[in-house]
C-alpha cells in the first residue's frame, strides 16, 4: 500500500470541516477559483439551476445557499476547466482510451465537438452535426422493425428533453425505453402502484417537521443526499426518533456537523442523527419489517389500541391475510432472515407504535434485491397499520437518485407505458403509438446479446458501466451496428461501442442555453413531486454544444421528415412552447408555464396523499408476501456444500463518486484513502478465511449458469458489518451481478445481494 493509500477508521462527523476541505480541493482540481465560486452558490436558487447532484428537494428557494458537499462536487465536475477536444481524440486511439480507468476518462473534462468513430484509424474524429443526424437517421430508417432500436435515458434529462424524446421515439415506432430508473427505484414504483395507486412518495419536506419518527432503510444520506441530513438533524433536535436500518455503520447516519452552523464549526461539535441503529443482515429488511409489524399486531391483540382501525376499515383491504401470514411466521425464522434479535425487532416495533406520525424513507439498500417489491410492500403495510399515509408528518418516502429521474418517468420515459398515455399521444398528435411494451435495461442487454438491437441511442448516462454483468453488456454493445451517446464527458460507454459510433456533446444544466427566443430554462421534478425551473448561468463549455431538446428535435426532423407533423424546430425556439405541449398531454400540468414561473414551482397532485387510492379495488392494499425460502446465497451454499467462503456482497457508492463518475479515490466516512479496490468484511470472517487485513482476494460470483464472473485482487478491509456479508464499490463490482439476477416483479438488477465466493488472489476457487 502506498503512502497515499490508507485505511483509517473515521471518527469525525459527516459534514463539518472535512466537507469544506474536500470541496476546496475539488474546485482547485477542476481549475475553478475558490473565491467567487458563483456557480456553486446558484445551485437550487430561484433564478439559478437545479443541482445536478440528487433529487432531494430544496428547503426554501429563497433561503441562502444550502451548503452541500456532494452537490458542490457535482457542479464543479460539470463546470471544470478541462476539455476533451478533437486534438485529444487525435492523440489517443480508442484502444488506448479503453485501457484507461473510468476515473481517467471522466478526468479529461468536457466534450467539445460531435465525434464519429473511424474504424480505419481506431480514432474518434470530428463530424458536423447535420452529418451526425443524417447518419443516425439512415441507420434508423434502414431497420426492418423499429423495435431493433433502443433508446436509453439517464435521469438528469430535463422534462422538456424527455417529453420530446419519448414523442419522437414513439412516432418512430417503439417503446424500447430502458432507463436508469430500471436499476434504481423501479421496485418502489412497482410496489406502490399496486398498493396505493401511485408510484411516487406521498411526503413533502414539511412533513419532516412534523414526523414523530423517521425510519431510514438502506439509504446513505450523508453521502448521497447530504441535504437530507439537515432535515434529520432538525427532526432529531425536536425529539423525533430516527431509526436506521443498515448492515454497515454509516457515519452520516450517526453524527453530522452542519457547515452552516458557526458554533459547531468553531468548536468541532456535531449533532447525533440516529436514535436507533439496527445493523441487520444484507437483505434482512423484509424479515425485520415483518417482525416489527408482528409486534404491533401482538400489542393490539393484547389490548393496546395501536392500530388505526377506522383507517384500516375505511381505506384498506387485505390486512387479515397479512396478519395471518405474520402470525404463522415464527420469531426464530424472522431472526435468522434479518440478523436482528426478537428483542431488537420488538424495540423497533415499539418506536413505531408509540409515534404519532411516521415517515419511512428508503434507498438502494432496499430496491436492489430479489425480494425488493415484497420488502417495499411490507414497509407500506407497516405504514398502513397506523394510518401513516395521507396525513401530516407521515408517509412513504422513496428517496430518488438522479435529479430528474422522477420527472422523466412522468414525461413518459417508460418501456411499459399506461394505455392512457398512449391514447393521449394518439389524440393530440394524430398518430398510432406502438402498444407493445418495450425492453427495460436488462431486456435491452438481452436483446443486444441475441443480435436483435441494431441501433443503441443513449440520452446521457453510462450504460456500459452502470449496468449489471459487465462482460455481457459489453458484448451486447459491440454487437450493435450503431451506438450513439449524448454526453457531457467521456466515459466507458464511448469506448465500448458498436461498429459505427457517435459521441454527441451537450450542454450541462449549469450552462446558459440560448435558442432563437433567447436564454431558456428547463423544468425538473424532485423526489417529492415539486416541479420547478432550472436555468444555467455559466458560458457553455464549447460553442459547438447543442442542448438535449435541440438534439432530439434535429434527430426527429432528420429521421421522420414529413412523416411527423410535430413542428420540432419551432418548439425548440422557445421551451415555453414545449411546456405547452406537455400541458396538452398531461392534465396535471395545466397552466404549466404560469405555475412554474412562481419561485419554487408547484407540486404535482398525488392522489394517495389525499387518501384517494387509484388501485383496482379503490383501496390501499396490504401486500401479502412471505419470506423467500431460498436466497441466492443460500442456494449457492447448498450447491457448494456449505462452503464457508460463500458471502453476500453489496455494491455501494463511495463518498467521492457520482454513480459511474468517480471524483476521487477517497471514501472519507468509511476511512478509505487513495483507492477503491477494497472489500469491507467482518474481522472474524477474515480470520475464518485464514487471511489477514490488507490481503488480496479474488471475488467470484456463485451463480448457477456456468458463466465465469470474477473481479481480482481486492484488498480486505476489516469493517463493522455482519458476518457473512461484504461490501465493495459500484461500478467496480458490476461484472459480478448476473444479468438474470433481478428483483421479482420489477426487473431491477440485484446489485445489493450478490452471492460470491472469496478466494486468496490468484488461487483457484
Ligand atoms: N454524491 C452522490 N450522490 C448521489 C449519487 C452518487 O453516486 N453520489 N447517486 C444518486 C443516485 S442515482 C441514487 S439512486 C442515490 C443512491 O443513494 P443510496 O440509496 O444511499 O445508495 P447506495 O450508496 O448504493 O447505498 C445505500 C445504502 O444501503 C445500504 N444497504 C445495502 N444493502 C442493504 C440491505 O440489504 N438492507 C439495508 N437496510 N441497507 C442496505 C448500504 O450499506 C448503503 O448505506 O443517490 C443519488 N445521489
Ligand atoms: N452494481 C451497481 N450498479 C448500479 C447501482 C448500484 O448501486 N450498484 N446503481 C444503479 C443506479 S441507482 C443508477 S441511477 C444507475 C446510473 O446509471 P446512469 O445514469 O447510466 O449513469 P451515470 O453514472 O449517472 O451517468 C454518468 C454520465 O452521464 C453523462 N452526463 C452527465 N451530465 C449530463 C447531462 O446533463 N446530459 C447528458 N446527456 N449527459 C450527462 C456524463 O457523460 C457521465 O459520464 O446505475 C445503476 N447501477
Ligand atoms: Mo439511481
Amino acid at each position: 500500500m502506498s503512502s497515499e493509500q490508507k485505511i483509517n477508521l473515521y471518527a469525525g462527523p459527516a459534514g463539518g470541516w472535512g466537507a469544506l476541505n474536500s470541496v476546496k480541493n475539488t474546485l482547485l482540481h477542476h481549475g475553478i477559483p475558490v473565491k467567487g465560486a458563483k456557480t456553486l452558490l446558484s445551485a437550487n436558487q430561484p433564478d439559478g439551476f437545479d443541482c445536478p447532484g440528487c433529487a432531494w428537494p430544496d428547503r426554501n428557494h429563497h433561503s441562502t445557499f444550502e451548503f452541500c458537499e456532494n452537490g458542490a462536487k457535482a457542479v464543479a465536475a460539470e463546470a471544470t476547466a478541462r476539455r476533451a477536444t478533437p486534438e485529444f481524440f487525435a492523440r489517443h486511439s480508442v484502444a488506448e482510451l479503453a485501457a484507461q480507468s473510468d476515473f481517467w476518462l471522466e478526468e479529461q473534462g468536457r466534450l467539445t465537438h460531435p465525434m464519429v468513430y473511424d474504424a480505419a484509424s481506431d480514432h474518434y474524429v470530428p463530424i458536423a452535426w447535420d452529418e451526425a443526424f443524417a447518419l443516425i437517421a439512415r441507420h434508423l430508417n434502414a431497420l426492418a422493425d423499429p423495435n431493433q432500436a433502443i433508446f436509453y435515458t439517464s435521469g438528469r434529462t430535463s422534462n422538456e428533453a424527455a417529453f420530446l424524446y419519448q414523442l419522437f421515439v414513439r412516432q418512430f415506432g417503439t417503446n424500447n425505453f430502458p432507463d436508469c430508473s430500471n436499476m434504481c427505484h423501479e421496485a418502489s414504483g412497482a410496489a406502490m402502484r399496486a398498493q396505493i395507486g401511485t408510484g411516487k412518495g406521498t411526503v413533502q419536506l414539511a412533513d419532516f417537521e412534523q414526523a414523530d419518527a423517521i425510519f431510514i432503510f438502506g439509504q446513505n444520506p450523508g453521502t448521497n443526499h447530504p441535504r437530507m441530513l439537515g432535515e434529520l438533524r432538525a427532526a432529531h433536535q425536536r425529539g423525533a426518533r430516527i431509526v436506521s436500518f443498515n448492515p454497515l455503520r454509516e457515519r452520516g447516519l450517526e453524527r453530522f456537523a452542519d457547515p452552516q452552523d458557526k458554533l459547531q464549526m468553531a468548536t468541532l461539535g456535531s449533532s447525533p442523527i440516529s436514535t436507533h441503529y439496527f445493523q441487520l443482515r444484507i437483505g434482512g429488511d423484509l424479515a425485520a419489517v415483518q417482525g416489527m409489524a408482528k409486534h404491533v399486531l401482538e400489542l393490539h391483540a393484547r389490548g393496546h389500541r395501536v392500530l388505526d382501525e377506522d383507517f384500516i376499515a375505511q381505506h384498506t383491504s387485505g390486512l387479515h391475510d397479512w396478519a395471518a401470514l405474520l402470525a404463522s411466521t415464527p420469531w426464530q425464522r424472522l431472526e435468522e432472515a434479518s440478523g436482528l434479535s426478537e428483542t431488537q425487532m420488538r424495540a423497533a416495533g415499539d418506536v413505531y407504535a408509540n409515534a404519532g406520525s411516521v415517515i419511512a424513507c428508503w434507498g438502494m439498500g432496499i430496491t436492489q434485491h430479489q425480494h425488493a417489491v415484497a420488502t417495499i410492500g411490507a414497509i407500506v403495510n407497516l405504514l398502513l397499520l397506523r394510518g401513516n399515509i395521507g396525513r401530516a408528518g407521515a408517509g412513504p418516502c422513496p428517496v430518488r437518485g438522479h435529479s430528474n429521474v422522477q420527472g422523466d418517468r412522468t414525461m413518459g420515459i417508460w418501456e411499459a407505458p399506461r394505455a392512457a398515455l398512449l391514447d393521449r399521444l394518439a389524440a393530440v398528435y394524430q398518430f398510432r403509438p406502438p402498444r407493445a411494451p418495450g425492453v427495460d435495461t436488462v431486456g435491452a442487454i438481452e436483446l443486444m446479446r441475441r443480435g436483435g438491437c441494431k441501433v443503441f441511442f443513449a440520452m446521457g448516462g453510462n450504460f456500459a458501466a452502470a449496468t449489471p454483468d459487465t462482460l455481457q453488456t459489453w458484448a451486447g454493445l459491440r454487437q450493435c451496428d450503431l451506438t450513439v451517446h449524448v454526453a457531457t464527458k467521456l466515459n466507458r460507454s464511448h469506448v465500448v461501442h458498436g461498429r459505427a459510433a457517435l459521441i454527441l456533446p451537450c450542454l450541462g444544466r449549469t450552462e446558459i442555453d440560448v435558442q432563437a427566443s433567447g436564454a431558456q430554462g428547463v423544468t425538473v421534478e424532485d423526489s417529492m413531486s415539486m416541479v420547478h425551473i432550472s436555468a444555467g448561468i455559466n458560458a457553455p463549455a464549447s460553442p459547438h454544444l447543442l442542448s438535449e431538446p435541440a438534439i432530439v428535435a434535429r434527430l426527429a426532423e432528420a429521421t421522420l421528415g414529413a412523416r411527423s407533423a410535430v413542428p420540432w424546430g419551432w418548439l425548440v425556439e422557445d421551451y415555453a412552447r414545449i411546456r405547452d405541449e406537455i400541458e396538452k398531454v398531461f392534465p396535471d400540468f395545466h397552466d404549466f408555464n404560469a405555475r412554474v414561473a412562481v419561485p419554487g414551482g408547484f407540486r404535482l397532485r398525488n392522489p394517495a396523499a389525499e387518501r384517494q387510492w387509484a388501485t383496482p379495488g379503490g383501496k390501499a392494499a396490504f401486500s401479502v408476501r412471505a419470506l423467500a425460502q431460498d436466497t441466492p446465497t443460500q442456494r449457492a451454499q447448498e450447491r457448494l456444500g456449505g462452503d464457508a467462503r460463500v458471502f453476500t456482497l453489496l455494491s455501494t457508492r463511495s463518498h467521492d463518486q457520482y454513480n459511474t463518475t468517480i471524483y476521487g479515490l477517497n471514501d472519507r466516512y468509511r476511512g478509505v484513502r487513495g483507492r477503491r479496490d477494497v472489500v469491507f468484511i467482518h474481522p472474524e470472517d477474515i480470520r475464518g478465511l485464514g487471511l489477514s487485513a490488507g490481503d488480496r482476494v479474488d471475488i467470484h460470483t456463485a451463480w448457477d449458469d456456468g458463466q465465469e464472473r470474477t473481479v481480482r485482487a481486492f484488498a480486505l478491509v476489516p469493517y463493522d458489518i455482519p458476518r457473512g456479508n461484504l461490501a465493495a464499490y459500484y461500478p467496480e463490482t458490476n461484472p459480478l451481478v448476473p444479468l438474470s439476477a433481478v428483483a421479482e416483479g420489477a426487473g431491477t438488477p440485484t446489485s445489493k445481494s450478490i452471492p460470491v465466493l472469496l478466494v486468496a488472489a490468484g488461487a483457484t476457487p
